[in-house]
């Protein structure tokens, strides 16, 4: 964690900017690279801790890496020919974006520990009003670069605040409980919870898998990089066709989504990944999933398995129903008593802590406005909230390409938004209801074939109605067309 003085003395008078960004994390990093970039020093970015990175500083458990490969989890302009491995872990990932930040002179835009509190629009002043603890600040344009994978879901389980030993999430690792030696139960079996039970599994006495669903896990083509690959990466020629061939191999892959015919074939390969691994016959059965593959996000690890085939390892096919003292009672009734309980159990997706805390033209929070079904115009801006972008906003999740494509294709849509604003002269926009409307019928209609929806499997893509808000239905070649240019014929002003 760095910690970066603020270009100008944090007072309590409120402070005005032509854009305020809120949240450090990857897409805010871009978002203030950009505007540097078009000659625009006249913003300030607001960041709830004390350093930068978002999720990439959140995530620390043991075993966090990427599951897209680091030469395309990257920015288009700003890329590393240096990555160790195939797959950067955590550590790797958050030092790029901070020296990608340094490198492009945005730590002087940062204000770290100034966590925003409300955002409202103020009509009669045609800005936004931004609270924090420390004051104001009015700025012309607000963007919410807060993600969707940041609040963490804590179950509320009877008898976990009351439990006698150690309990966290795993996005919130703490580091101070040691694992040695100790009986851990580890609830939920998603993207993190595979990449820290192999890790802290040699350590635990015993460890208790709670598995409410079992997933679909590939084998994961990780590498150290040669010393003699680095440098072929340096002329960017190479770097460049490595990206462009991964990309186009993840966009392949992507088509499945569409066809989950196809993805019923590569079911074959992770029966098989299950097979070799787990010889008891009933473990194999549990861990088998009974939907297609791509309906929940598809995981990658090659010793996910191997550690579950561990004598000091149990795998419960159960959710929990209750704490009691130490012991985890299962929905199945198993009752395992337990010293440290590690929460896998996800995040706040479509219902994310940002859309209670923006207050659009009519006096509605966005939550009030979505109801359980956030909904936006191309994922980027919504009716009624005008001047303000939603970055990674809904129905933006792809799930089969690396999340910076979907973050630059949003920042070249904010980017041209702004030129425009500036050259016409343009004070105030917002995006008109019915095409936001006729833009989601379109979304919801394509979705109603893609595996999120058709899979037979519940996951994080639908939101409390049960609707689709985060699956984006075509492939990202489409996404940044669409984001390309600012469609002025879509907007009031
Ligand atoms: O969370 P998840 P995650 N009782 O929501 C279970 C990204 N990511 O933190 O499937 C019992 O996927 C839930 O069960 P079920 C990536 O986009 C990226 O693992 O709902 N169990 C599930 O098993 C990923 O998709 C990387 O039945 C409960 C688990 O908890 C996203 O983050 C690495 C429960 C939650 O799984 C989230 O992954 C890591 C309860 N009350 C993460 N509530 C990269 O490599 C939930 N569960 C880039």
């Amino acid at each position: 964690r760095e910690a970066v003085t603020p270009p100008h003395s944090q007072s309590t008078a409120p402070e005005t900017y032509d854009v305020l960004i809120i949240g450090a994390g990857i897409s805010g990093i871009g978002a203030a690279i950009k505007l540097l970039e078009s000659g625009n020093r006249d913003f300030v970015l607001l960041e709830k801790a004390s350093g930068l990175g978002g999720t990439w500083r959140d995530n620390t458990y043991p075993g966090c890496e990427c599951d897209v490969p680091s030469a395309l989890y990257s920015f288009s302009f700003a890329q590393n020919p240096s990555w160790s491995r195939t797959f950067a872990g955590q550590a790797e990932i958050l030092s790029y974006v901070r020296h990608t930040a340094e490198h492009y002179g945005v730590l002087p835009f940062i204000r770290f520990e100034t966590p925003v509190e409300h955002s409202r629009w103020l009509e009669e002043r045609c800005q936004w009003e931004v609270r924090t603890a420390q004051g104001f600040y009015y700025a012309n344009t607000l963007i919410s670069c807060v993600g969707y994978l940041h609040e963490p879901i804590i179950p509320e389980l009877s008898g976990l605040q009351e439990f006698t030993g150690e309990w966290f999430h795993s996005s919130r690792w703490n580091h101070e409980a040691d694992l040695t030696g100790k009986r851990v139960a580890v609830i939920g079996t998603g993207a993190s919870a595979i990449q820290f039970v192999p890790e802290i599994q040699p350590f635990t006495k015993e460890l208790v898998l709670y598995q409410r669903t079992p997933q679909w896990v590939l084998p994961k083509p990780n590498r150290a990089t040669a010393e003699l690959e680095k440098r072929f990466y340096k002329w960017p020629f190479t770097l460049n066709g490595v990206r462009q061939t991964l990309y186009s191999a993840f966009e392949l892959m992507g088509v499945g989504f569409r066809y989950p015919a196809i993805l019923r074939q590569a079911q074959r390969i992770a029966k098989a990944h299950i097979r070799y691994y787990i010889k008891d016959e009933t473990l194999r059965r549990k861990l088998t999933p009974d939907y297609t593959m791509g309906c929940k996000r598809v995981l990658m690890s090659n010793d996910y398995y191997p550690a579950l085939a561990e004598q000091n390892v149990e795998v419960l096919a159960s959710g929990v129903k209750e704490i009691r003292g130490n012991v985890v009672v299962g929905s199945d009734g198993s009752e395992r008593e337990v010293d440290v309980i590690i929460l896998a159990t996800g995040f706040h997706v479509t219902d994310v802590p940002i859309a209670e805390q923006v207050t659009g033209a009519d006096g509605q929070t966005l939550a009030e406005k979505w109801q359980g079904s956030p909904e936006a115009y191309k994922g980027t801006t919504v009716s009624g909230f005008p001047n303000f972008f939603l970055m990674l906003g809904p129905n933006l999740g792809i799930g089969h390409n690396s999340a910076y494509i979907v973050i630059e294709s949003q920042i070249q849509y904010i980017m041209d938004t702004l030129k425009n604003m500036r050259r016409k002269n343009i004070a105030r926009f917002d995006v008109r209801p019915e095409v936001q409307r006729r833009y989601n019928a379109v979304i919801q209609k394509k979705l109603q074939t893609t595996v999120w929806n058709t899979g037979g499997c519940s996951s994080y893509y639908l939101d409390a109605n049960g609707k689709n808000s985060v699956g984006f239905p075509w492939h990202t070649m489409k996404m940044r067309s669409l984001l390309s240019r600012w469609d002025k014929r879509a907007y009031t002003f």
